[in-house]
């Protein structure tokens, strides 16, 4: 069966939220960063990348990296029409994913939640932090301008990118303990009523 490897409230939220909208049964296996289990020989085995998301599907092979698991799950279950076919629409998406995932998230956010990953040195970190909350910021107010008064970046339903900056804002509320620039407040309300992300949400054991 498809298993999910996350850590509640990182990145892999915005995955088992596309799994359960989705709606085919997954298992879900911890890999609890907080305890440094991504380091573990048994993680080690099944992701030598050390990190979540990674998904194990139905032939036992396993996918890694946010972007490629989301494009993978959008064209197996094309009904759910989480990525546009047409090319416009499928090269916005991904613009907006990418930015999410690999500035908003791996630039800024890591910078301000881990930045021993970046120096070793304990007095560099107040400058990392900074940096980090830099990008993050600017990030965040480009996808509220960019989202608009629209319900979601890819139209009239979620896509693959909604679910990618979900999980961006789904730090500033419940991590940073900040509010959301006006739209993405708007949209985070409007993801959490989804009946399946409240239901990810909870199995997660999250607020
Ligand atoms: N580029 C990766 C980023 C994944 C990532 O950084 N995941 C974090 C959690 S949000 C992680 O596993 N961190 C563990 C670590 O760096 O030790 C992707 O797209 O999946």
């Amino acid at each position: 069966m498809t298993a999910l490897y996350h850590s509640p409230g990182t990145c892999s939220l915005g995955i088992h939220l596309m799994l359960e909208e989705i709606g085919k049964p997954y298992e879900l296996e911890l890999v609890d960063l907080t305890k440094g289990m991504q380091y573990k020989p048994e993680f080690v085995a099944v992701n030598p990348k050390s990190k979540v998301p990674a998904l194990k599907r139905d032939d036992g092979s396993l996918l890694t990296e946010w972007p490629a698991i989301a494009v993978w799950l959008a064209m197996t279950n094309p009904d759910k029409k989480l990525l546009p076919t047409d090319a416009e629409g499928m090269a916005r998406t991904l613009e907006t994913v990418d930015y999410a995932v690999a500035s908003v998230h791996m630039q800024g956010f890591t910078r301000m939640w881990m930045p021993q990953h970046f120096s070793p040195n304990a007095d560099d970190h107040g400058a990392i932090k900074e940096k980090g909350r830099g990008v993050y910021d600017k990030g965040l107010a480009h996808f509220d301008a960019l989202l608009g008064s629209a319900d979601y970046f890819g139209g009239a339903q979620p896509s693959i990118a909604d679910y990618a900056v979900f999980y961006v804002e789904y730090w500033k509320v419940n991590r940073l303990k900040e509010e959301l620039p006006p739209h993405l407040a708007a949209h985070y309300k409007r993801m959490r009523a989804r009946p399946a992300v409240e239901k990810a949400i909870k199995m997660e054991g999250l607020a």
